[in-house]
């Protein structure tokens, strides 16, 4: 599909060589040798992203932040990721893709962590002590063991085995990762009113990813963690995630 039909977002994209082709590749590879000019922040931002996906979480800041953006909203399943223009922008062939200007940020800690560190005023990332480690702590696992291992395990079992009879244990092996996942992720909400020190944080909203996705596989989040629902419901209630919800189609609560 071209990049100019699959957006939902109030504003279409124009597919230039910058945004999806060998240009915006080469600017992809620069990144790996230099960081990220924080002066590109003020730039657009663009998301490329999927209904309901792991790059709702950014979406959610882009609202919080209330920075001038584009949501570039592929179908639900995001087919699109498979698709030429797009490997072009991210070889990985995964959203979110935040684009500032020509520049390309993959990965959706990083781009949560470059949300938060661009607009240092509005608190989402607390650069000092502890609450920095923990953060970053949560994304770690959150993105390289719940979500790469135990998430996929459910929803890709061809991703690990191209035997399709091998499907249904992987399946049931990823459900007991992911109890024990939620059973952690459970017992570190209880007592607290947010992921990270005292306040709203970027993690939140990465976090509720994961709650609804609990929900799409048919577990009941609402009996089984009681601390995740009402951080889940606190979400709810921010004005930023029901923007996010309601562009996205998706609600917290359906399969
Ligand atoms: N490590 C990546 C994972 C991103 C990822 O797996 N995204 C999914 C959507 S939630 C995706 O794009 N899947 C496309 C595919 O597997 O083909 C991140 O944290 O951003």
């Amino acid at each position: 599909m071209n990049p100019a039909t699959c957006f939902a977002g109030a504003e279409r994209l124009q597919p230039t060589p910058d945004r999806t082709g060998r240009q915006g590749a080469h600017r992809c590879s620069a990144l790996k040798r230099n960081p990220v000019p924080m002066d590109q922040a003020k730039a657009h931002y663009t998301l490329h992203a999927a209904p309901g996906s792991c790059s709702f979480a950014a979406h959610v800041i882009l609202e919080e932040i209330g920075e001038p953006y584009t949501i570039a909203l592929m179908s639900p399943g995001h087919p699109e990721t498979h698709e030429a223009w797009f490997r072009t922008l991210n070889p990985k062939g995964r959203v979110p893709v935040l684009m500032i200007g020509n520049l390309v940020i993959t990965e959706a800690p990083a781009i949560l962590v470059h949300l938060g560190l661009a607009r240092p005023d509005a608190g989402l990332l607390d650069t000092t002590g502890e609450n920095l480690v923990r953060s970053i702590e949560w994304f770690n696992w959150l993105s390289g063991h719940v979500h790469a291992v135990s998430v996929r395990m459910i929803w890709r079992p061809d991703y690990f085995c191209d035997d399709s009879t091998a499907a249904e244990p992987i399946i049931l092996k990823g459900r007991q990762h992911l109890a024990a996942d939620f059973a952690r992720i459970e017992s570190a909400l209880t007592d607290r009113i947010w992921a990270v020190g005292e306040s709203y944080s970027i993690v939140d909203p990465y976090l509720l990813v994961f709650y609804r996705w609990g929900n799409r596989m048919g577990l009941d989040m609402r009996r089984d963690y009681l601390a995740w629902t009402d951080h889940s419901l606190r979400l709810e209630q921010r004005p930023a995630v029901q923007r996010c919800l309601q562009k996205e189609g998706v609600s917290l609560w359906r399969r």
